[in-house]
């Protein structure tokens, strides 16, 4: 099949998705076109029938804000003509459907290509924060021939806001397990040998709420000899600085910035925090227990489906810094504990959230979408 993506390139964890599925789509034969305002870092490697283009920005001095919809709505209709595209998978409906809604009534040659939009969640939180978008999120999911949520939160949560006319498919996200794995790495030189390793991975978004993560360190780091490790960067992290500062522990917290290879540093964790406000599936979650490391997170959206509460990890209620705190002491005091709980949670990810099981479910949607 021909195939078009749009998706957000940066390291987010849609385009990640967005990124890994194109690729693995392209192994089962199929041609992957992506169109985004930069190369996703994962297709930097050269891959037969995997292209990408990107968008072409004019900045004029008419206009304040440069027209990116506009340029990536031409652009879709540029690719779709000349390599004939049967079907457009957009990540997120605002602003990828609705560009490609248009570029598809744009198409004057050849058969008109069939739409999928990918919800990842913020077009939720954006109706939810401005709810001018609310008519033109629910028409680009409306005009798309199917529309898939990665998690049945996510999915029940747009059903209850956009009571839209046809079901909303939940595919779960993936990963490559033979990628993401227990020991991969020499155990962490990040931290004295005597230390226990906590990990936070994120873009640091206030929904991430790193100053939790710090807070719980503070009373684990109490108990237990441990490292905090900070992998990614964003707004928030003056803020987690901060609060180590005060908390007297910043010694103890280190910062790596963001990385691109997270595989090559979870292993390093004895667990990770992600005390999000709300997440509607939670990537790095996934790839902790793909690499056989407890996840301490909170009950909230869709991280429920991901990590299973006393089984793979614990889930604590948003803000809970305490409770938090007491599972990591928990968890790191008791290794046959942290090693059972690390081992399910590879073993959940095979069974639930393997590339094989969840490319085949995507495959089987475009087969279903192109054949009406
Ligand atoms: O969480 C973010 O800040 C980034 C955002 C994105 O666009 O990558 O993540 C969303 O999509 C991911 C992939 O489906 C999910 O794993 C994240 O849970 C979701 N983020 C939120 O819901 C806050």
């Amino acid at each position: 099949m021909r195939i078009g993506i749009t998706c957000h390139p940066t390291a987010g964890g849609s385009g990640v998705l967005a990124t890994d599925l194109g690729i693995a789509l392209a192994e089962r034969g199929h041609t992957v076109h992506f169109v985004t305002y930069e190369m996703p870092f994962r297709l930097r490697e050269f891959r037969e029938n995997v292209f990408c283009h990107t968008v072409n920005l004019v900045s004029y001095p008419q206009f304040r804000f440069p027209p990116y919809s506009l340029a990536l709505t031409t652009r879709i209709a540029e690719i779709a003509e000349e390599n004939d595209i049967e079907l457009w998978h957009a990540h997120y409906a605002i602003p990828h459907a609705v560009c490609a809604l248009l570029a598809r009534d744009m198409l004057r040659n050849g058969k008109p290509f069939k739409l999928v939009t990918t919800l990842h969640g913020t077009d939720i939180t954006l109706v939810g924060n401005d709810p001018s978008f609310f008519r033109l999120t629910k028409y680009a999911m409306e005009s798309s021939e199917a529309v898939t949520a990665v998690s049945n939160w996510l999915n029940e949560e747009t059903q209850r806001e956009f009571q839209l006319s046809q079901p909303i498919r939940t595919i779960y996200n993936f990963l490559d397990m033979d990628k993401f794995g227990p020991g991969k790495t020499e155990r962490c030189k990040l931290a004295p040998k005597h230390h226990k390793v906590i990990m936070h991975v994120s873009n640091f978004r206030p929904v991430k709420r790193v100053t939790d993560v710090v807070r719980a360190f503070k009373k684990v780091s109490e108990r237990v000899p441990a490292t905090l490790i900070m992998v990614g960067d964003g707004p928030e992290r003056m803020a987690a600085l901060g609060v180590g500062k005060q908390l007297g522990i910043a010694d103890h917290v280190k910062y790596l910035g963001s990385h691109e290879n997270i595989e090559a540093i979870l292993p390093c964790a004895d667990l990770i925090f992600q005390p999000s406000e709300h997440e509607s599936f939670g990537l790095v979650p996934l790839e902790a227990m793909a690499c056989e490391v407890p996840v301490i997170g909170t009950a909230s959206g869709g991280i429920c489906e991901v990590v299973e509460h006393g089984v793979t990890g614990f889930l604590c209620e948003v803000g809970n810094t305490d409770s938090m705190a007491d599972y990591a002491i928990q968890l790191l005091t008791d290794g046959h504990l942290a090693k059972e709980m690390g081992r399910r949670g590879r073993e959940r990810v095979a069974r639930l959230f393997s590339r094989e099981r969840i490319v085949d479910q995507y495959e089987e949607l475009y087969e279903e979408v192109t054949s009406k």
